[in-house]
């Protein structure tokens, strides 16, 4: 009896784990990784990129760097403010919100000369893939503004809402 219950449970965390596993992986700037005179905004245009997924950085160690950062700073290639940093040579960012994500190389000279990644993070509810959304283009001083900010709580009460529904179903049990 306590058989099958064990291959009930193997059965749930094996559906758990294949859901988990359609999260991709996207190495940043395909064979070429994270590197001097790579256009990445080429590398991104046609990608979608979803909440749950991650971004692979492939580097020599200690010869780039890749620091996540606001808009402010993506633009002005600044990391003196920097949300996460790491020159390890090998950088995984799993994205855990929707919304525009910065990063950025903090070697001198190679962000202004090019090495910056914006990307533009769908939720996970999203089914509209290849829709860009205003908010990667939108200044930075727009989300200052309440009425700015309010367009981005939907995702983002959609997923505590989502995240409740997995706790109850789990507390079910
Ligand atoms: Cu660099």
């Amino acid at each position: 009896m306590s058989t099958y219950s064990s291959i009930a449970l193997a059965g749930i965390l094996l559906m758990c784990c294949t859901k988990w596993g359609s999260a991709t992986d996207h190495t940043v700037g395909g064979s070429t990784g994270w590197a001097n005179g790579v256009d990445y905004s080429t590398w991104t245009s046609g990608k979608t990129f979803a909440v749950g997924d991650n971004l692979v950085f492939n580097y020599a160690g200690g010869a780039h760097s890749v620091s996540e950062v606001s808009a402010g700073d993506y633009k002005a290639c600044s990391t003196s403010n920097s949300i996460s940093s790491d020159s390890s040579g090998a950088t995984t960012i799993p994205l855990k919100t929707a919304g525009a994500h910065y990063f950025i190389c903090g070697i001198p000279g190679h962000c202004s000369g090019g090495m910056k990644l914006s990307v533009s993070v769908s939720g996970p509810s999203s089914s509209s893939p290849g829709s860009t959304t205003p908010s990667s283009t939108t200044p930075s001083t727009a989300a200052a503004h309440p009425k700015g900010a309010a367009g981005s709580l939907a995702p983002a009460s959609a997923a505590v809402i989502g995240a409740a529904v997995v706790l109850v179903k789990l507390g079910m049990w």
